[in-house]
């Protein structure tokens, strides 16, 4: 597709991230922040902040996010033409919330193997130190999955509070996006964020992720959308796509994944949230 220069290309490659990659105008950016926050007026049930995974099965303009060319198209620069999208995860801190996400590697929660997937993160809303965006410890996806503990935190983001201990802090670089910009990262790239500390919200979309077909699900069973090119070995169960906003059996459809989401993100965990 052309979507990332070489240079860009070779940044995934050695930093295990890239970032920033242009993907439509800030009133793009604006227009679809606008339709997410209608849909969190218009569908409290089903979308709110203990619920906030895999919304693309049943909102419009979610599908939208997932299928824009230039998002596909960048990850098909480095994945190739094959790809299904596993799932996704509104990450929305409110203004000044406590809500953080601690140092780790997505590799090492999902049950996905092998380890062929990217993940964009689409801002909606600028994403900077202060409102606390993604930072990274560049080249550490070079390293194999490292060790996680649970912390289980109030304020963490993630399900368990998965966190890596010993991250050299001082090696962390700041993805700072404007609205309608991307990150993309590798599955094994040590991340997280800090609180936002700003008097907005700060929203961005993790595509979480797109996987080449030969991905296996290894624990539970394995949902995914299909997106481009061809799937020659049917691992997964596949998804429709939404015609219209909050049809009772895409509903359906996306309450089945989270549960089995569920078991997924928790397996093996001593504790469990709402979820
Ligand atoms: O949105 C954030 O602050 C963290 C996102 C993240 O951990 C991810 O997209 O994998």
């Amino acid at each position: 597709m052309n979507i990332l220069s070489h240079k860009q290309i070779e940044q995934y490659h050695q930093q295990g991230y890239c970032a920033p990659v242009d993907i439509m105008p800030e009133s793009d950016a604006q227009a679809l922040r606008d339709e997410l926050e209608r849909c969190e007026r218009d569908y409290p049930e089903h979308i709110h902040g203990k619920k906030r995974n895999n919304t693309h099965h049943f909102l419009k303009f979610m599908d939208n996010i997932v299928f824009h060319p230039r998002v596909v198209g960048a990850v098909q620069d480095i994945l190739g033409p094959d790809l299904l999208l596993y799932g996704s995860v509104l990450f929305i801190k409110e203004p000044e919330s406590a809500g953080y996400v601690s140092w780790h590697q997505d590799g090492i929660y999902m049950g996905l193997q092998p380890l062929n997937f990217i993940t964009p993160w689409v801002a909606l809303t600028h994403s900077n130190p202060t409102n606390g965006c993604m930072s990274v410890i560049p080249g550490s996806h070079k390293d194999a999955i490292r060790q996680h503990h649970d912390s289980f935190g109030e304020d963490n983001i993630l399900t368990r509070g998965q966190k890596v201990e010993n991250v050299n802090e001082n090696d962390a670089v700041d993805l700072i996006l404007k609205p309608g910009q991307m990150s993309l990262h590798h599955p094994q790239l040590i991340h997280g964020s800090k609180p936002n500390l700003s008097q907005d919200r700060r929203i961005g979309i993790a595509l979480q992720a797109y996987i080449t077909p030969d991905v296996k699900q290894t624990v539970g069973k394995g949902y995914a959308l299909h997106i481009s090119g061809e799937d020659k070995f049917n691992h997964f169960q596949m998804a429709t796509r939404p015609k219209a906003d909050a049809n009772p059996n895409d509903i359906k459809w996306r309450n089945s994944v989270e549960k089995d989401w569920s078991e997924i993100l928790y397996n093996g965990a001593k504790v469990t949230r709402e979820y």
